[in-house]
């Protein structure tokens, strides 16, 4: 989903053609030359071909497993939602009105929210007056499409590296919510991929909050500049990006102390540590990320609203989501605000970030049994 990880420098690039070259190599070797030359070329295709496709089948196996994982993260919200829905349609024909006022229940108890679940059973109730969804398997999918919609427009909001300069993030979010934690996982994807990354600890607020983004920096292969406890942090931002000015960093992630959305003096801060960086390098912070913990539930939509107000939100990470059975947040902010989820957290390890794909999460909580 997010091609923007490899867009500046290419590396590990791909040493197995794809379709598109495999076949030009073959129409290539079937048109011209010698015989030996094309059954050579052919040869060539065929080993190409075998490899191509076993890459695919590993490509598919891996996806595969990916998809297990996540499932299995999400069990929690898996068994509060889909499972209930699963019990609650088991053995009945039709849909009736108890059907439906059981079925908006259990969508407002998994944290759809009274709205999301109100916009989503007004569509079904329409439908099945309309006599276009008779029976409670038609109804699973309808739901299904419907939240499907919520997702829409996000491919036009991917996160892209500007064409020069560095990428600068910034991260902010209220206490304990998995900011730093996130930072170093997103970090570890950029890293990986090649980018030359830069950490600024600007939460000064504690000395092991310090710690920990080194710690993490050091753990992915990041750069990381930071002061001591209790100093402004614009002004080390201030010293970051100087520091950056010599360097050729890709990406710059800023992680900020966590804040009440409601401290209006703390919402202030970040205001100016937006225009700080904003001064020092024209049209960043490129991404204003705000980290939210899928446990808190219901919470979340406020802390969305007013850090949006405050800063201007262009991007949301949803973490926890493997500790909570209220992953229906997810639904309910998609619904609520056209903000794209970028990644969401299952987990403390490294690896434990997925970039979030709207289709493949509805199916990871609707569907009972694993993909084929
Ligand atoms: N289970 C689980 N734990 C997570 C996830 N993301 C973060 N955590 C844990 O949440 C705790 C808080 O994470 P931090 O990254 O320190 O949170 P923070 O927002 O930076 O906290 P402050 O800087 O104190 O505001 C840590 O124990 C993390 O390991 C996740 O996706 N799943
Ligand atoms: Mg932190």
């Amino acid at each position: 989903m997010l091609g923007w990880f490899k867009k500046k420098k290419k590396i590990n690039e791909d040493a197995v053609p794809d379709a598109a070259e495999i076949s030009r190599q073959e129409k290539e070797a079937g048109e011209g030359g010698a015989a030996e030359i094309a059954s050579h070329g052919a040869r060539e295709t065929r080993d190409l071909m075998g490899a191509a496709s076993e890459e695919l089948a590993q490509k598919h196996e891996s996806r595969k497993g990916l998809f297990r994982r996540l499932q299995e993260k999400l069990a929690k919200t898996r068994t509060s939602l889909v499972s209930r829905v699963d019990e609650l349609f088991l053995g009945r024909k039709e849909i009736d009105a108890e059907l439906l006022d059981e079925l908006e229940e259990i969508l407002i108890t998994a944290d759809l929210g009274v709205n999301t679940t109100l916009d989503l059973l007004d569509e079904i109730r329409g439908r099945v007056t309309r006599k276009e969804l008779e029976d409670p398997q038609a109804l699973k999918l309808a739901l299904k499409e419907r939240i499907l919609t919520f997702f829409e427009g996000y491919g036009d909001a991917e996160m892209k590296l500007p064409a020069t300069g560095p990428f600068v993030i910034m991260v902010i979010g209220v206490n304990g919510v998995g900011k730093t934690t996130t930072i170093g996982k997103i970090a570890n994807k950029f890293a990986r991929a090649g980018q030359r990354v830069l950490l600024v600890a600007a939460d000064t607020f504690r000395a092991a909050a310090i710690d920990q983004l080194k710690v993490w920096a050091e753990r992915v292969g990041a750069d990381v500049v930071a002061k001591q406890q209790g100093a402004d942090p614009s002004s080390v931002i201030y010293d970051a990006l100087d520091y950056a000015a010599t360097k050729d960093f890709d990406v710059i992630i800023v992680d900020t102390a966590g804040r009440l959305h409601t401290k209006v003096n703390l919402m202030e801060e970040l205001k100016k540590i937006k225009r700080v960086i904003n001064k020092k390098i024209e049209g960043a912070p490129h991404e204003i990320m705000l980290i939210l913990d899928a446990t808190t539930g219901q919470n979340s939509i406020s802390q969305a609203k007013l850090f949006n107000e405050a800063v201007g939100l262009t991007g949301l990470t949803l973490t926890k989501l493997d500790g909570t059975a209220k992953g229906g947040i997810v639904v309910n902010i998609s619904h609520d605000f056209n903000i794209p989820i970028r990644f969401i957290g299952i987990g403390e390890k490294l690896d434990d970030l997925r970039d979030f794909d709207p289709k493949e999460f509805i199916e990871a909580l609707f569907f009972s049994d694993s993909r084929q």
